[in-house]
């Protein structure tokens, strides 16, 4: 079956238990069981996984491009840091969507730039938890154009 990994990086294991102001109210786990009911629907395996290491984010990249997954990736603070991800998804060749769940261009300044965005097929931000379905949409869509 096709597959789509639902990448999370760094904190969002708190997501619903801290700063539901900012984040909103839904944990990463109701995140989850909303992809894989989304996934379902398009026809997709979702592979959710969680990290708050660099590494274990960059490892996956390069697994969903050995087995030709596409990506929707949050990679929350490491999107304005890691030149180690765009390098990754450069070199895996993966179709990745960027989400965020808040509006990080109306955010601290340090929060516009992002190093994925530039290797991203496209970002969608400021739609809470909302972002990660309106995500999975994108890429199946691309996933059927480029057929
Ligand atoms: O808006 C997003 O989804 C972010 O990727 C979230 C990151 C932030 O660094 C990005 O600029 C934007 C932060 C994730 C931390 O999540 C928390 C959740 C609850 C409590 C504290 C942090």
């Amino acid at each position: 079956m096709k597959q789509i990994f639902v990448l999370n990086g760094p904190n969002l294991n708190l997501l619903g238990k801290r700063e539901p102001g900012i984040y909103g109210v839904a944990t990463l786990d109701d995140i989850r069981i909303s992809c894989e009911a989304a996934g379902k629907e398009l026809g997709y395996n979702i592979d959710f996984r969680q990290s708050n290491y660099e590494g274990d984010l960059v490892s996956w990249i390069q697994e969903a491009g050995e087995k030709e997954a596409l990506v929707l990736i949050n990679p929350a603070a490491y999107t304005h840091t890691s030149v180690a991800l765009q390098d990754a998804i450069r070199a895996a060749r993966v179709t990745v969507v960027e989400v965020h769940l808040s509006n990080i261009h109306a955010r601290e300044a340090f929060r516009h730039h992002s190093y994925v965005s530039p290797v991203a097929q496209g970002v969608i931000c400021g739609f809470g938890a909302e972002g990660y379905i309106l995500g999975l949409r994108a890429l199946a869509a691309s996933a059927t154009k480029q057929q």
